[in-house]
This record gives structure tokens, sequence and C-alpha cells, in this order.
């Protein structure tokens, strides 16, 4: 039996997970969130800041991390490794609709939103978001803490390490390695490998600025 649900945050990226948990019948007890002037989320309502959480035993209940990564990836990290690290769980959440490839290797917490592909040898690490139509082709390994946007493609064997961000409608062909903590950002068309703590935009995609030190 599955146990009730949790959200982590309030805003958009929540409503979507909310909206999808619904659809799937899932006990939805309330979202936290330290705004108090958020409105409930489709009859959800706000329960308090996170240490309402604390009220609940982490063996009684299960959370989803409602916080995407639109304004800082590292929150959505952060708030992952701050429960974890308390011991509560973070359910997957799979849009019905989503077409994901029976031998798909999934780390915890996983959300694939509606409409989204993901083929065939995919390995995905901890609390990585596959957001609404993007498709993630065959033998592609996307680790801890990646998200891909809407409508963004990945062709086969590509690999993101931990943090990336795929942009919005962003295409990145078969083979290529995005680096750790690297923004790929919308609609660029990724030809070249991604150094590490790198923004690439643009078609072809090409480097628009670097946390890297370089010699
Ligand atoms: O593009 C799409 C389809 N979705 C975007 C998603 C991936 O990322 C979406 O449009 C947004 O750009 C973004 O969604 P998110 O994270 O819902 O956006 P934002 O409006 O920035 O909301 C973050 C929420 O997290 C706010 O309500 C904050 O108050 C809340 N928050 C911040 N720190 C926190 C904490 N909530 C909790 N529980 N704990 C915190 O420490």
């Amino acid at each position: 039996m599955s146990l009730p649900i949790i959200v982590v945050g309030g805003s958009g990226h929540a409503k979507v997970l909310v909206s999808t948990l619904l659809l799937e019948h899932r006990e939805v007890l309330g979202f936290v969130d330290p705004d108090s002037s958020l409105p409930p989320i489709l009859g959800i309502r706000r329960l308090g800041d996170d240490s309402e959480l604390f009220q609940h035993g982490a063996d009684r209940i299960r959370l989803v991390n409602g916080i995407g990564s639109g304004r800082s990836p590292e929150l959505r990290k952060s708030v992952y490794a701050r429960f974890r690290e308390r011991q509560y769980v973070f359910d997957a959440v799979i849009h019905p609709s989503a077409s994901i490839a029976p031998d798909v290797h999934a780390g915890e917490g996983l959300q694939v939103m509606a409409g989204a592909i993901v083929q065939t040898g995919v390995r995905l690490g901890d609390n990585v978001i596959v957001n609404t139509g993007a498709v993630v082709d065959h033998d592609c390994v996307l680790s801890d803490h990646v998200h891909v946007a809407p409508g963004a493609t990945l062709s086969g064997c590509v690999h993101l390490d931990e943090s990336v961000h795929v942009g919005t409608g962003a295409s990145i062909i078969q083979g290529i390695r995005v680096g750790m903590g690297s923004t790929v950002g919308a609609g660029a068309v990724v030809l070249h490998d991604v150094l590490a703590g790198t923004t690439v935009v643009g078609v072809p995609a090409r480097e628009l600025s670097t946390n890297i030190r370089r010699r």
C-alpha cells in the first residue's frame, strides 16, 4: 500500500506534480513552502513551512520534490539532500501518458511529465526531472539532479553529469557528454561535448560563460 504524500514546494512545478498525483489517485496531505501567501493547489492546501514535515515520521509519509530548477537548480538539490539525511523517502511521479522502456534504470524521486519518452537502456540518477514532452533516447545517462526541460531532445548515448540543466526545446546529438553543473540554453543545438560549469547557447551551441578557470 502506498503512503500519503507531502509535496515540498508549492509553486508551478509542484502544481504539475500535484495534478499527476491526483490523476493517479494518490493521497496528498498537502504541501510545505515558506511562502504563507500561496493558495491551495488544485484543492491541496499548504500545511506550513518545512518544520511541519517533522510532525510526520519518515516511515509514515512519502515526499515529492515540488521545487523545479527554474531559478536555482541548487535549491532543488539541497532540499532533496536535507530530507534524505533525515531518512525521508522521495516517491517517483510518472505521468500515465509518459512512455518509459521497461529496462530503464531509475534512481529515487524520478519525475517524468506528460508525453515524455524515455527509451531503452537509459540510466537515471536520483532527483531527476524529464519534463513535459522531452525525449531521452536509447542508452542515455542522466546523473543525479538533472533537469531536462519541456520539449528537449537527447539522441542516443548522451551523458549528462550531475545537476545539468537542458533548457526548453534544446537538442543534443548522439554520444555527447555535458559536464557537471552545466546549462544548455533553450533551443540550443549541441554538437560537441560541453565542459563542466559551462553555459552554452545557440545553433550550433557555443559557450556563453563558464565558471571553470582554464590555462
Ligand atoms: O518550465 C516548467 C515546465 N517548469 C518550471 C520548473 C521546472 O521550475 C517552472 O516554470 C519554474 O520555472 C520552476 O518551478 P518552481 O520551482 O515551482 O518555481 P518557483 O516559482 O521558483 O517556486 C519555487 C518554490 O519553492 C517557491 O514557492 C518557494 O517559496 C519554494 N521554496 C524555496 N525554498 C521552498 C524552499 N519550499 C520549501 N518547502 N522549502 C524551501 O527551503
